[in-house]
């Protein structure tokens, strides 16, 4: 996107003077990075914001500066503008569409850098080369000629810290870590972030992950692995406990795609999580199973069984594999 568009976002923005913020169902650390940079540049601007999530802040970003003020539910009143972070549309989010038609937004903004992301809104800002959402809101902070004030810094910090694989993925460049010096350098708690995402698993996480990775499959360059509800109750994990399992099974030499599957509480889905390196693009992948992402990380929700599940997911990325050869 040019300039003249995050000017022409400014300027939308400027006009307008009540903001509802969300982004999608089972929010991650750019989900509520973004969202909460946003609402402190939105109320830097002078605006009143109200930022809500179908689903509860994960414990790790519970601290982020501003999560207590998180709501679960959209506002009675009609917002000037609805923005939209990070979802190919309203459903993603996680509230029911009936909701968004009572609130009943003068405008929507959609604010995306996945592959998958759609023109669904009334103005649609989507880079799917953006390292995280979290850069985006930076650039729009940037062009507003706001001060980057410590709540909004370590914000944005969180967003592209975690997006990035701890900056590691292919969309970490040379500008990503300018940011992240200016965002240090403008007062993000950097070491308290890291300290949240990185060393406060819980017990039932790191049971989960031992239980995930002791039974893990490989085939040629793809590795796999589950976890059921069964399974999910005896290490006493959560939903949450199950997320990350994915990038252990990435991180073998010579495995370029991984899938981990995890039964959901009807008994009768998975949800995936995808990883891929050395080019092979999972997102397509996901797509094909009515889900989405990008060309490293994508997740999907399949119906089970799971042994039936694992053979059509596993030839799919086997398939990925042997296209970028
Ligand atoms: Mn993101």
């Amino acid at each position: 996107m040019h300039t003249d568009s995050i000017e022409a976002l400014l300027s939308l923005i400027r006009e307008r003077q009540t903001f509802v913020v969300t982004s999608h169902a089972r929010p991650d650390g750019d989900a509520i990075g973004s969202a909460l940079g946003l609402s402190y540049l939105l109320e830097a601007m002078g605006k009143q914001v109200h930022v809500a999530f179908a689903d509860p802040v994960p414990s790790i970003h519970q601290l982020l500066p501003g999560a207590d003020r998180i709501s679960r539910a959209l506002p009675q009143s009609k917002p000037d503008a609805l923005i939209v972070l990070e979802c190919d549309s309203l459903e993603r989010t996680g509230f029911r569409i009936a909701d968004f038609e009572r609130m009943d937004a003068r405008l929507v903004i959609n604010i995306d850098h996945h592959r998958s992301g759609r023109d669904y809104a009334d103005f649609n800002w989507i880079d799917a080369e953006a390292s995280a959402v979290g850069a985006m809101v930076y650039e729009l902070v940037i062009a507003a000629g706001v001060t980057i004030s410590p709540p909004m810094a370590t914000c944005l910090y969180a967003a592209v810290l975690t997006d990035t694989g701890s900056f590691t993925y292919p969309s970490t460049v040379a500008a990503t870590f300018g940011l992240a010096e200016h965002l240090l350098q403008s007062g993000a708690a950097a070491n308290s972030v890291a300290q949240a995402v990185y060393f406060s698993h819980t017990p039932g996480k790191i049971r989960a992950l031992g239980a995930a990775l002791f039974k893990m499959e490989i085939e040629d360059c793809v590795a796999w692995s589950w976890i059921t509800l069964e399974e999910m109750q005896r290490a006493s994990a959560t939903i949450e406990d199950c997320e990350g399992v994915v990038n252990y099974l990435i991180s073998i030499a010579g495995v370029r795609a991984a899938v981990f599957f995890r039964e959901v509480p009807d008994r009768e889905h998975f949800r995936l999580s995808l990883r891929s390196k050395n080019g092979v693009d999972v997102a397509r992948v996901a797509e094909a199973f009515g889900g989405g992402g990008h060309q490293n990380a994508s997740g999907c929700t399949v119906e089970g069984p799971l042994e039936l599940a694992k053979r059509r997911v596993v030839t799919e990325l086997r398939q990925a594999c042997t296209a970028v050869i």
